[in-house]
């Protein structure tokens, strides 16, 4: 049987076509890259060994579901974040940005044992979780590495930040791979997909693995379906009449900083609406508390409920079992005959949720995590189905539309600046359009029929971001960062250059 692409390692190039294709995208990749090994000089007096480069991405659909053990359909974009690196002799991580003006010189010991500082955040930071979590890495799989090295790094990153186009996890990817590949260490992409995963963790947040699965693995070309435990990526060819627009709504996200208040509170609203549901099904409140983590665990438990009601639907469970009001710490600590605090005792970032919240929707959240993760899949049944491209897409808008809904009203992680933005794209012809990423700001993604693109997005222009530009809130010049046509682009890769 042929070798899988995710059993292959991160490949290693000499030239940078392979990467970034040909033309004035190729043209730019070289001149960005003569840039940074200049900067690198100017910071280190010497040229880097190797860069590593991994991309952003797009979820076109899945979105907050891929912690709870769900599949997800993102892409890769070209946009990326290029690390270059070299050793140094000096027990430091010296960590320079190539926009020194915004990003100034970061610099830790060359110690993976070093807690970071979660209060007091740096954006040095994402290059120490992929420092740590692959010294941790070698060490669980006993593989010597020796003495902890310094490092001098220069980072070149491109995708706009807080935006849910994962600039966090290009910056933890391609720090992860630089870091591998200078200590002559490599690994089958999937499991390197695993561990970028944990690596970013470190930065606080409870994260699924969408992110890094698909910038470590992306085939150019293709989106593709994300399953996990284990990590698995599946490509999926996207109808050719379709383009997908990003379009950002310049509302900025700061993941690590709100997580305590937005995404690690819907990570423990999950958790505990699956403990319930597992209750309210049948298990043993001890039972269900020390066993179920995600709704996934207990989704077998709803889908034999739903059959008593001659169904299969998951979200019947959810309505019958899980209040529409939001429960108080109390309510629920009735049903689980155990304090949230003990419940929780071994996740810190879990407990600053629990100081932080007032109550927790449980149902509106597990509503939306079943139904959601029907939505991927009725996604990837239809861009293999028979329909004509016409039907397809439109089906395919239905879904996006339909999963920004439940972002939007069950899951609450939208913004109103998103919701403008949303409905602009509607309004202007897009088949469908939605928030993407985490939500509470960054981008929205589009479909939008191939021949409308260019008006499209003049209209984009004219009705979101005019009034924006005339206010100062961004630059004329800076337009084509926030919105921009993307076709599925290639992942991670260490360069040679
Ligand atoms: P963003 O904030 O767009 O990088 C996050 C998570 C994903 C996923 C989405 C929501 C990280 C690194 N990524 O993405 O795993 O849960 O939100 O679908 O935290
Ligand atoms: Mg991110």
């Amino acid at each position: 049987m042929a070798t899988k692409h995710e059993d292959l390692p991160v490949p290693i190039f000499t030239s940078l076509e392979p990467v970034y294709g040909t033309g004035s995208q190729l043209e730019e990749s070289e001149l960005r890259l003569t840039h940074l090994k200049s900067k690198f000089i100017e910071f280190f007096t010497h040229p880097p060994d190797i860069y590593a480069r991994s991309p952003g991405r797009v979820n076109l659909i899945g979105e907050h579901i891929d912690y709870e053990g769900y599949s997800v359909l993102p892409m890769a974009i070209r946009q990326d974040t290029i690390i270059a690196i070299r050793k140094n002799d000096t027990k430091m991580l010296k960590i320079a940005n190539v926009n020194s003006e915004k990003y100034s010189l970061c610099t830790y010991p060359a110690d993976p044992e070093q807690e970071i500082d979660l209060k007091n955040h740096r954006w040095g930071h994402y290059f120490i979780c992929g420092y740590k979590g692959l010294y941790e890495y070698a060490k669980s799989k006993g593989i010597d590495v020796g003495e902890p090295i310094g490092l001098d790094v220069v980072v070149d990153g491109i995708i706009p930040t807080g935006s849910g186009l994962s600039s966090s996890t290009a910056f933890v990817c391609s720090s992860t791979i630089a870091i591998m590949a200078t200590l002559d260490m490599t690994f089958p992409k999937k499991e390197l997909a695993q561990v970028t995963c944990e690596c970013e963790r470190h930065i606080g947040t409870q994260s699924g693995g969408m992110d890094q699965a698909i910038s470590v693995m992306a085939q150019s070309g293709f989106a593709a379906l994300i399953d996990f435990n284990p990590i698995r990526a599946t490509e999926v060819q996207l109808p050719a009449g379709g383009t997908f627009v990003i379009a950002h709504s310049l509302a900025e996200s700061q993941k690590a900083v709100t997580a305590a208040t937005n995404y690690n509170n819907r990570v423990v609203e999950c958790r505990l609406a699956s403990i319930l549901l597992g209750i309210k099904l049948g298990m043993k409140p001890q039972e269900a508390v020390a066993g179920v983590k995600t709704l996934s665990d207990v989704e077998e438990l709803c889908v034999s409920f739903a059959g008593t009601r001659g169904s299969s639907d998951t979200v019947l469970a959810v309505k019958e079992f899980l209040n529409e009001e939001p429960y108080c710490a109390e309510d629920i600590e009735k049903i689980t005959e155990e304090k949230l605090k003990v419940v929780f005792a071994n996740s810190p970032s879990s407990l600053d949720v629990l100081r932080a919240a007032k109550h927790f929707k449980l149902h509106q959240r597990a509503a939306h995590v079943y139904s959601e993760a029907k939505r991927v899949h009725a996604f990837k049944d239809t861009v293999s189905s028979e329909l004509s491209e016409e039907k397809m897409l439109k089906k395919l808008g239905d879904l996006m539309n339909d999963s920004h809904y439940s972002c939007s009203v069950l899951y609450e992680c939208s913004c109103p600046e998103l919701e403008e933005l949303v409905k602009i794209c509607r309004d202007n012809g897009a088949f469908g359009a939605r928030l993407t990423g985490a939500g509470w700001g960054g981008c929205a993604v589009a479909l939008v029929k191939e021949s409308i693109v260019p008006q499209f997005i003049l209209n984009l222009k004219e009705q979101f971001y005019r009034s924006r530009i005339d206010r100062g809130v961004i630059s004329k010049n800076d337009l084509g960062l926030y919105i921009f046509a993307s076709k599925p682009s290639s992942g991670a890769a260490i360069i040679k250059f």
